[in-house]
Formats: structure tokens, C-alpha cells, sequence
């Protein structure tokens, strides 16, 4: 296993439920937009986002939008509404993009929407752009939640189409978009693209290569995060059943899937990688005995819990365990597991709040945040 685990006698910590009187059905993300209006969208699997309340103990969450009339979802484990992104520019174009699933046929789409010109706060419902569509040949593995990097470009994260064993070779596939982290300008075109692909991704002009890429090799890549004060591109792979994986994503990197999980080779694919190939380790992975399905978080910058400033935090959707990492270029991780006074949970993604402060997504219905003791 790479990284140290730190004996250091650890703070302990409880989760407290917060907007208690909100349904928050399979919540996939809070995000909150770049407009200093501090508000915080919560979206949730089945086609909502929410707009919640100021006051954590009320129960009036407005709808922003809903798209649960859409044919979204064939299978509710994986497929539906899987993310939202405002444009850095938000406040002045009012561009936002959706990242869901569609059915007939299956596939993911990346989707522009816009704020209505006319009416403050809303939708303008008849605006809708499409930027990607990426087909699925099954209805698991489609990753989510993509984010603007400090560059203003858009990473999108792509699961490796589905099934088990990565069947159809997607990940390292340089012609699919599955497997990979894609990363495009939503304000330009580059040809006949929706997008523009900017000039320094690294396999511009690459024989072979689809131009979008900026990293591969990735399996169900959950979630991904730009850490903007170290300028760091965090990425938790979710494994198929040896490793769990953290992974720092750089430009270019082939992270391993699926020749590879984890740091070992992926036991039961037997096909070996070409000569040449350069695979980047997890900065840290874990195995079957303490969790099965990663969920990977943020970098916290808040004031509330002071032990875990600066410390990347994520979690384990199947065993409800919790980390924080300590992380500092071109040196190991060190992980300490958090003590934390909780029943069964599944923590599916771990935000930031207007004001910085933590909130943990539990796939069950529930939003917490952590308090130290
Ligand atoms: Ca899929
Ligand atoms: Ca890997």
C-alpha cells in the first residue's frame, strides 16, 4: 500500500444532520456559484436541483430545475443526474452545464444551460446546448461531476462505458472519450466541435488521440478536484475489486486501467501493456477490507474544524470509513483514518458550503456536517 498511515492519536469527530426537513433523495453534489449571491444548489440523482434554504432548519428548498421528466434513467445505481458546473463567468453570462445520462440510445451528454435574461433567478428553459454526447454501451461507470479548472477550462470526468473488466478496452483507448478526464473550452469552437480544444492539451495533433484528453486510463473516476490554492487536480478512481485509488491527475498521464489497479496489475485481464507504456501511481489506494467503492472529496480551506485545514478529505461509499490526506508535491501521503460517531453511511461526495465550510453527501438521503469534539 503507497502511503503512510499516521499513528498520531487523531481528533475525534460527529456528523450532524443539517437541513433535516429537506429530501435530499440521492444527492450527488452541492455546488455553489461564482457569484458572490452565496447560494447553494443541491442536485440530486433523480433530476433536481434545489436551491436550499438560508435557514438550515427550514424546509423550503425552491426548485432551480427539473429534469425528471427526461428519459434519464434505465437503472437508478449510476445512471440520472450525475453533475453541475457554473461558468466562472456565471454572474455575467449566466452559463451553466449539466453533466446526465440519457436513454434510447444510452449515453452521457454534457449540456449548456443559461440563467433567462428577463427573469431574475430563473431558468431559461428553451436554451439548451449540447456539447458532448458520449454513448454508453452499459448503464454503470459514467463518472460525473465535471469542474472548471483555475485555467477556466471545463474537466470533464468519463467512467470506461461499464460492465466489469473494462470489456470493450476503453480506457486506453486514445480514440474513445470513455476512461479519461476531458478537458474543453466551453467558449470557443475548435472545427466543427460545440467546444474548443485548447492548444496545450496534450495530445493536440497526436496521431491517433482524440484531442479532449487530458488524462486516461481511468476507471469510474469519482470525483474529481481542483485543490485551487496548491493547484493540484485531485482524482479518486473508483477500483473494481482489488484498490480504491487516489490519484493526482497530470497533463498527459495514463493512470493504468485497465492494465492496472491500483498500483498492481489488474488481475484478471490478461493483457499486457505495450513496451513503452508509462502508468502514474495513486498517491494512495486501499483495499477490499476498508472499503469497495471510493468517494472522493475536497481539499478543506474552512474554519469550523481546524484539525482538517488543508487536508484533501474523502470516503468509502461502501464501508462509511472517512480519511484526511496531507499532500504536498513529490512527497507521500499521509492518511489518518477520522474517528467518527456515525451508524451505517455513504457518503457520496464531500462539498464545500457558501462559506467554505464542509458538507457530506450521504447517498442514503442525508446532509451532514462534521463537528470536532
Ligand atoms: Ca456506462
Ligand atoms: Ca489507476
Amino acid at each position: 500500500m503507497l502511503g503512510a498511515i499516521s499513528s498520531q492519536a487523531a481528533p475525534r469527530y460527529d456528523l450532524v444532520r443539517i437541513y433535516s426537513k429537506i429530501k435530499a433523495t440521492k444527492p450527488i453534489s452541492i455546488v455553489v456559484p461564482p457569484d458572490d449571491s452565496k447560494r447553494q444548489f443541491l442536485v440530486l440523482q433523480g433530476g433536481q436541483i434545489l436551491l436550499l434554504p438560508e435557514d438550515r432548519d427550514s424546509g423550503n428548498a425552491k426548485v432551480f430545475l427539473d429534469l425528471s421528466d427526461k428519459n434519464m434513467i434505465e437503472k437508478d445505481f449510476e445512471e440520472g443526474l450525475l453533475g453541475l458546473a457554473f461558468h466562472p463567468k456565471f454572474k455575467k453570462n449566466g452559463k451553466f452545464y449539466l453533466y446526465h445520462t440519457l436513454q434510447n440510445p444510452k449515453r452521457s451528454c454534457l449540456v449548456e444551460r443559461r440563467m433567462s435574461k428577463t427573469d431574475a433567478g430563473k431558468v431559461d428553459l428553451k436554451y439548451e446546448r449540447l456539447l458532448l454526447s458520449i454513448p454508453q454501451p452499459f448503464w454503470n461507470h459514467n463518472s460525473g461531476n465535471p469542474v472548471f479548472g483555475p485555467d477556466g477550462y471545463l474537466y470533464v470526468p468519463t467512467g470506461d462505458g461499464g460492465k466489469a473488466n473494462d470489456p470493450l478496452d476503453l480506457s486506453q483507448n486514445t480514440f474513445a472519450l470513455h476512461g479519461k478526464i476531458l478537458r474543453i473550452d466551453v467558449d470557443s469552437n475548435t472545427g466543427a466541435l460545440p467546444y474548443g480544444v485548447p492548444k496545450d492539451n496534450p495530445f493536440v495533433g497526436k496521431e491517433g488521440h482524440r484531442p479532449e484528453i487530458w488524462a486516461l486510463g481511468l476507471r469510474n473516476p469519482w470525483c474529481i478536484h481542483w485543490d485551487m490554492s496548491s493547484n493540484t487536480l485531485f482524482c479518486a478512481d473508483v477500483g473494481q475489486n482489488q484498490s480504491e485509488e487516489i490519484n493526482i491527475i497530470e497533463k498527459g498521464g495514463n493512470y493504468g486501467w485497465s492494465f492496472r489497479e491500483g498500483t498492481g496489475k489488474f488481475a484478471l485481464k490478461h493483457r499486457n501493456p505495450p513496451a513503452n507504456a508509462k502508468f502514474i501511481d495513486p498517491i494512495y489506494e486501499y483495499e477490499r477490507t476498508l472499503g469497495l467503492s471510493v468517494s472522493g472529496g475536497i481539499v478543506y480551506h474552512g474554519k469550523k474544524i481546524p484539525s482538517l485545514r488543508g487536508r484533501y478529505l474523502f470516503g468509502d461509499w461502501g464501508t462509511g470509513n472517512f480519511w484526511a490526506m496531507k499532500y504536498k508535491k513529490d512527497q507521500p501521503a499521509v492518511v489518518n483514518k477520522l474517528e467518527i460517531g456515525k451508524g451505517t453511511f455513504k457518503p457520496v461526495n464531500f462539498c464545500s458550503d457558501a462559506n467554505g465550510e464542509l458538507i457530506v453527501l450521504d447517498w442514503k438521503g442525508f446532509l451532514f456536517e462534521m463537528q470536532e469534539r
